[in-house]
């Protein structure tokens, strides 16, 4: 019960878009013991998808967007120490070459897989947002990747993940590396039908899936 209103509150910290109450709200969860992946999936991410929903129906704004992409940040941001303390992991089981798509900035579901795949022991080389197909290929080749995560939260940024897998194939690198792919629009019918290696819906189920896939 206790842990349903700390939920609540960090949700609505995430829709009211106030950093310094997401903040204090991911310190007290950390005092209190709570799992840091659980505070961030049933208590400030249900307010970003609230955010989302007004948004879509013309509530809110991108300067609302805005704030409340800046309070979950800043929650990550505070829980993350411990997120990779906990799953701490001595040897390095592959290498994971992640980022958003070319035309598409959204950062944070990424960002919060990076780091789940780095606490769970993978080497990440985190691109960032707005990354081209050439720019994945290049560290593809030159880190030797055994996975390539790629995000895009856009119905019209995906076809982007479908661009990179073709510029992965002309390379000839098709055959070394698997491709991941995830974010909102994304989902397993379109892995398939782009031939990704793998789907995942959020953080958790990535490192599942980015293990099978690095065969560890
Ligand atoms: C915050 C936000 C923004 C912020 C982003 C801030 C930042 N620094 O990242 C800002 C304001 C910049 C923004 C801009 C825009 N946005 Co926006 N945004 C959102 C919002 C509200 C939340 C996204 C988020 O951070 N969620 C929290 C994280 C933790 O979840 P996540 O991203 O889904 O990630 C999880 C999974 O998807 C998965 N995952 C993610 N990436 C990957 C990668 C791999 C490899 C794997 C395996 C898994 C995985 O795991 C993650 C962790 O669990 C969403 C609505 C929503 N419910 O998603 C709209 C949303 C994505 N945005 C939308 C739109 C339309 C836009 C704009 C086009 C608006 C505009 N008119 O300018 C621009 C696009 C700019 C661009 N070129 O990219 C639409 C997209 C609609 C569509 N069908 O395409 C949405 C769905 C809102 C809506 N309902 O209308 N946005």
């Amino acid at each position: 019960m206790e842990n349903e209103k700390m939920y609540g509150d960090m949700a609505k910290a995430v829709i009211d878009g106030v950093p310094d109450r997401a903040r204090v709200l991911a310190g007290e969860a950390l005092d209190a013991g709570m799992d840091p992946l659980e505070a961030i999936d049933k208590g400030f991410k249900p307010g970003m998808d609230v955010v989302g929903e007004g948004f879509a129906n013309g509530e809110l704004f991108i300067p609302d967007l805005m704030m409340s992409g800046e309070a979950m940040k800043t929650a990550i941001a505070t829980l993350e120490p411990e997120l990779l303390k906990r799953r701490q992991q001595r040897d390095v089981l592959g290498k994971v070459v992640i980022g958003t798509v070319q035309g598409d900035i959204h950062e944070i579901g990424k960002t919060l897989v990076a780091t789940m795949l780095a606490a769970n022991g993978f080497e990440v080389y985190d691109l960032g947002v707005d990354v081209s197909a050439q720019q994945f290929v290049d560290t593809v080749r030159e880190v030797d990747a055994d996975v390539v995560g790629l995000s895009a939260l856009l119905t019209t940024t995906i076809l982007n993940q479908e661009e990179v897998i073709a510029n992965l194939k002309e390379a000839g690198l098709r055959d070394k590396v698997k491709v991941i792919i995830g974010g909102v629009p994304a989902s397993p019918e379109w892995a398939e039908e782009i031939g990704a290696d793998g789907y995942a819906e959020n953080a958790t189920d990535a490192v599942k899936v980015v293990k099978q896939l690095a065969g560890v």
